[in-house]
């Protein structure tokens, strides 16, 4: 059975006698090493951290289960957040878990269809917002404010002590930090929680060095990037569609700090990436997902030298999230034929041989 990250990092977690050992499975995500990508783009090592195999397909999951047990220590019968898809998902099936009711608010229209099935199946309230995730947030945080409830976004601290735990099993599975870390950068928890949890495992003498953060957002959503928010962000990548990130003063601690960077990638360049992971490497990402991996490539093409680096890219969230991109990229149309294998040898062609 597998244990979760409570029992496997409660001394680095905020946990109290009383708080409830609520687990769903997750952590313990594959760190898989590229097959052939890293060699095309001169990469020394790269790898690829599966987080979308954690229990509800996506990172949310490790700070998810923080928050919504210090919920139930606290007495809390609702949680609440807004969400871009993927925080709903993972709020839903927590609060499923732990017999808590759950209320999402997700920007109208704007969220990929697996993310709101997943919070329809879990039986969580999902309320559609007029406006966009960052409106949503502002919902969240002022009924936060005034009624007893557990606002379960990434402005609740607990959050980020769940998710820097993925920091300590990078570190456990290398034996050191990597030289840079690539991560899709959209409200910026996730950034703040790498960041957090590869400087504990440092003072610890866990590891022996601090990884480069390289942030990357989506060049329509790239607020921090920019130096100042965005009215009305656009990406196809909409998990992380956001134009005023909560976290942004820590991403910018994180990327300063450990000497990295935060640039943008394109639609186009998020794109690419999303084929090549999947085509190249049989890793089913979301689009968010897939801009670490154009970040390390637009890097790579942009003549940084990265011949003797060990590089780990973040894949926060499963492909099925969203597959009507998928779809909408396939590289052979769909083809038909009646059942006859003659025909569809005929089709197939070349292919197949005897
Ligand atoms: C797949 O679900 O913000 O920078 O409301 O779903 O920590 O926000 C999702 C974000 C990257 C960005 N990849 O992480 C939400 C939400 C995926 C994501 C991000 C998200 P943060």
């Amino acid at each position: 059975m597998s244990e979760g990250l409570l029992k496997r990092y409660g001394d680095y977690l905020p946990l109290t006698a009383d708080t409830p050992m609520l687990s769903m499975g997750e952590g313990d995500t594959p760190l898989v090493e590229s097959r052939r990508l890293g060699k095309q783009f001169g990469i020394g090592r790269l790898f690829f951290k599966l987080e979308g195999c954690n229990p509800s397909g996506s990172f949310k999951d490790r700070g998810m289960v923080v928050a919504v047990a210090k919920a139930m220590e606290a007495g809390h019968t609702t949680i609440l957040c807004a969400s871009t898809g993927n925080t709903s998902a993972s709020a839903a099936a927590y609060g499923a878990a732990a017999g808590l009711e759950t209320v999402v608010l997700v920007p109208a229209g704007q969220i990929a269809e697996g993310k709101l099935s997943q919070a329809v199946a879990y039986g969580a309230r999902v309320i559609k917002i007029d406006g966009n995730f960052d409106a949503a947030l502002n919902v969240a945080r002022e009924l936060a404010d005034s009624y007893n409830i557990s606002l379960v976004n990434s402005v609740n601290p607990h959050r980020i002590e769940g998710q820097k735990t993925a920091a300590f099993e990078i570190i456990e599975t290398l034996g050191d930090a990597p030289d840079n870390l690539f991560i899709p950068v959209g409200n910026a928890g996730n950034i703040t929680a790498y960041w957090k949890g590869f400087k504990e495992a440092e003072s610890d003498e866990r590891a022996s060095r601090l990884p480069q953060m390289m942030g990357f957002q989506a060049e329509g959503s790239a607020p921090i990037v920019k130096g100042h928010p965005i009215a009305d962000p656009q990406t196809i990548a909409s998990a992380i569609r956001i134009g005023n990130p909560a976290s942004w003063s820590s991403a910018l601690v994180a990327r300063d700090e450990s000497g990295g960077s935060i640039d943008t990638v394109s639609d186009d360049e998020i794109l690419e990436a999303y084929k090549l992971l999947a085509r190249m490497e049989g890793i089913f990402c979301e689009p968010a997902s897939a801009a670490s991996v154009a970040g390390v490539i637009k890097c790579s093409r942009g003549g940084m030298d990265f011949s003797s680096s060990t590089i780990v890219c973040i894949i926060t969230g499963n492909g099925l999230k969203d597959p009507s991109v998928a779809l909408a990229l396939a590289s052979h149309p769909l083809e038909e034929s009646s059942a006859d294998a003659q025909i569809v040898a005929g089709i197939v062609g070349a292919q197949l041989k005897q």
